[in-house]
């Protein structure tokens, strides 16, 4: 069976990419849990037992590991075709790649400054000019995607797909940063919350009782 290995779930935005697209798309996996940032070295070099990046996630499958988000999710899409990870039209799976590799290598002022932290109380704290450019763009990306496929569904390509696993952490930091929602990007976060796949990762991070300090700190 796979293997995701992954960090903490109230905290790890990018564990919870891949454990999505494998969840929401029922692909049976074994979940390997270590706990990130300890001063304990062993987890540290159980990491590195799986991946010598260092970081999570890694996807095992038998001899074959793969690691970093958006290449688990390319793999498991080739693996499993039939669960439709990428929309089926070329232009439109251009498109979903494009936005999830804008989502992968950008908006750093945003994940920065609004770090995932599901157990965080919700209050609101002042954006930088960036960090509002962030929010600004990913919002335009929402609801560009809700006017093109909207008729086919309410995620980004009308059903779920690989992109809407790589844009799920940021619904959590909208939510807990009391980050305003334009009315047309509304009905992406509705459904995002409403996804069983969602709802699950939320409840095991909420469930979650070990803190990082310096993820407290916003
Ligand atoms: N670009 C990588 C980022 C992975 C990453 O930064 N993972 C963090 C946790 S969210 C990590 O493993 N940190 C542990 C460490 O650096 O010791 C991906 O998409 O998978």
């Amino acid at each position: 069976m796979l293997k995701l290995v992954i960090g903490n779930k109230n905290y790890s935005s990018w564990s919870m990419r891949p454990w999505l697209a494998l969840r929401a798309s029922n692909i049976a996996f074994e979940e390997i849990f270590i706990p990130l940032y300890t001063n304990d070295t062993a987890d540290k070099e159980r990491i590195l037992s799986f991946t010598h990046s260092g970081k999570v996630p890694a996807l095992i499958d038998g001899d074959v590991t793969i690691w970093d988000s958006l290449s688990i999710i390319e793999y498991v899409a080739e693996k499993f075709p039939e669960a439709k990870l990428w929309p089926q039209d070329r232009a439109s799976r251009a498109h979903a790649r494009s936005i999830s590799a804008e989502m992968h290598s950008g908006f750093a002022a945003l994940r920065n400054e609004c770090g995932m932290n599901l157990h965080r109380p919700i209050r609101r704290v002042a954006l930088s000019d960036d960090a509002r450019a962030n929010v600004a763009r990913i919002q335009q990306i929402w609801a560009d995607c809700h006017r093109r496929h909207g008729k086919q569904g309410p995620f980004l390509f009308g059903a779920f797909s690989g992109a809407d696993a790589m844009f799920a952490p940021v619904v959590h930091r909208f939510r807990t940063y009391a980050i305003k929602v334009a009315p047309d990007a509304q009905p992406y976060v509705d459904a995002m919350m409403s996804l069983p796949a969602f709802q699950q990762w939320t409840r095991d991070g909420l469930a979650e009782t070990l803190v990082i300090e310096r993820f407290e700190a916003v």
